[in-house]
């Protein structure tokens, strides 16, 4: 019993702390406190020896109520943290616990490393001028605008990989999610390069296509709302491109695993 009340003032404080964070702590009563004071008051007005003891059990089921919702509360606040994603989507391994069970390392094997393709096509004008189904995602950058750009700047900044540069350790695994409205590739490549697609290539001067550009799967074509995934087994710099919108680019570092 002692030791339930000493775990259920702990917890009172911080909840208090939490309803109150500018108050000094010492200042405020506890939950047991109160029922007593409380408790107190009502049993003088009845000035009844056997109702002091009817107020004495309703005490200790209101210590022990309060008690067993601390513990409850403890049991919940203990919970090891999973790793999260940050909100780049990318879940980062110094977020994880190592918890109560389980090894460091293999939490750290199940982080997932994720790669976001992102566009702004406008469904009107791409579909129109590349053909039904080009674009599925609302409104957007249109058709002419995406092709200014892109000749001015070589590249269109809401064409992207997020995040441009990944972060992992060897074991874990690197997704690529496709949130766009467009077709897109998650191409390994050993240089950056040029597409399939010519006339983007010219506009944007991305060079001659990537020789993993020109080896594509139908599988390596991402749709809208499509993943692809891999394991990294070994350390070093990748470099991952869209065959079809060159300047879409990411670098992932991979660190040898921890000994
Ligand atoms: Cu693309």
């Amino acid at each position: 019993m002692r030791f339930h009340l000493s775990k259920m003032s702990y917890a009172s404080r911080r909840r208090l702390r939490r309803i109150a964070p500018n108050q000094p702590l010492k200042h405020r009563p506890y939950p047991h406190e109160l029922c007593t004071d409380a408790g107190s008051v009502f049993a003088k007005q009845r000035l009844s020896k056997g109702v002091h003891h009817l107020m004495s059990i309703r005490l200790c089921l209101c210590v022990l109520t309060v008690t067993a919702t601390v513990v409850l509360g403890c049991s919940r606040d203990a919970q090891p943290v999973s790793p999260s994603l940050t909100p780049s989507g990318v879940a980062r391994s110094d977020t994880a616990s190592t918890g109560a069970t389980g090894s460091l390392a293999a939490l750290v094997a199940d982080v997932e490393h994720t790669v976001s393709l992102f566009d702004a096509c406008d469904p009107e004008t791409f579909n129109a001028a590349l053909g039904a189904g080009t674009c599925i995602r609302p409104g957007g950058m249109r058709f002419e605008n995406f092709l200014e750009e892109l000749g001015r700047h070589h590249s269109v900044g809401a064409w992207h990989f997020a995040p441009g540069v990944v972060s992992m350790r060897v074991g874990q695994k690197l997704v690529a999610v496709n949130n766009g409205g467009e077709t897109h590739t998650f191409t390994e490549v050993d240089e950056f390069g040029g597409g399939i697609v010519p006339a983007l290539n010219n506009l944007g001067g991305f060079g001659p296509t990537a020789p993993e550009c020109a080896q594509l799967a139908p599988g390596d074509f991402l749709a809208p709302g499509a993943t692809s995934s891999e394991t990294e087994e070994e350390g070093g710099v990748e470099k991952y491109q869209c065959c079809i919108h060159p300047w879409m680019r990411a670098e992932v570092r991979i660190a040898e695993k921890e000994k």
